[in-house]
């Protein structure tokens, strides 16, 4: 574990038991997504499951009513505009912030972030504020990749880094654990980016916020089933949403 922040994390507030939520945005993930929520909940620790589906076409969200409806543990949220992963995730973090979770551990529904790592996670964030499942901290551990792959992610973070000034080494999972009180005193709606850079844009304002970061080594697997979601409009707003931040903070 290694921590960006020289602050003392707030004094716990988590009782024994805490409620933990594992939130999961998808779109096009049907054959992942079944799997993946039976192995969380297979895990050791207890928790509550939310997908956010951007009404995927390919019946994500019918596979998860048929398979999970009766479950008490297993929400669902299906969209219908506005779409995007980054407006996913604010839909269920306040969902979660209005139901009292008390942490918030977010993954990819293609099982390139492990569940097995989750307990470690969230025990981590007795610790830290925020815990990021960090393929770059104490070396690089990125299963399957293309080497031009490895070396767009990792100019990407060295890019949002560099621009953003956070000593931060893999700014860009979004393997991560959030303990809740990070989210009061800001409106999570105000985030402008609705693609990835969701995950830059938020890390920029608890960064700021000057809650304690700590990063826990993790494995990025290959996506199992389906196809990824990378789009032109996703890299550009990647590219361009840095820079606008940077600015919009010397305008302060
Ligand atoms: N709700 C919602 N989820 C999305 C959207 N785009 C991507 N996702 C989900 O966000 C997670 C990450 O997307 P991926 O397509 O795996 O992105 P990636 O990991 O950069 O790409 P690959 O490694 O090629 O899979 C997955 O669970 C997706 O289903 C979207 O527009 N809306
Ligand atoms: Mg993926």
């Amino acid at each position: 574990m290694s921590s960006t922040s020289e602050n003392k994390p707030e004094a716990s507030s988590q009782t024994a038991s805490p409620k933990i939520l594992a939130l999961i945005a998808t779109y096009n993930e049907k054959e992942n997504i079944c799997p993946l929520i039976e192995r969380l909940l297979s895990l050791p620790i207890a928790l509550n499951i939310l997908v956010v589906d951007d009404s995927s076409p390919d019946g994500t969200a019918e596979a998860i009513q048929t398979g999970f409806g009766n479950n008490s543990r297993v929400h669902l949220i299906v969209r219908d505009k506005d779409k995007g992963y980054g407006k996913s995730m604010i839909e269920g973090m306040q969902w979660a912030l209005a139901r009292g979770f008390d942490i918030i551990v977010t993954l990819d529904a293609d099982f390139s972030h492990n569940p097995a790592a989750v307990p470690s996670l969230v025990e981590a964030t007795q610790n830290y504020d925020i815990v990021i499942g960090s393929r770059y901290v104490h070396g690089v551990r990125v299963s399957n990749w293309r080497f031009s792959r490895l070396l767009v992610s990792m100019f990407g973070n060295w890019y949002v880094r560099t621009i953003l000034g956070m000593r931060i080494v893999d700014c860009t999972s979004g393997f991560r654990a959030y303990r809740a009180h990070v989210f009061r005193g800001f409106d999570l709606s105000l985030i402008r980016s609705s693609g990835y850079s969701f995950l830059v844009e938020l890390l920029y304002i608890l960064y700021r916020r000057k809650f304690q970061i700590g990063e826990e080594p993790i494995t990025y697997l290959e996506r199992r089933e389906g196809q990824s979601k990378m789009s032109k409009r996703i890299i550009l707003e990647a590219v361009w949403r840095p820079i606008y931040l940077r600015l919009r903070r010397s305008r302060q």
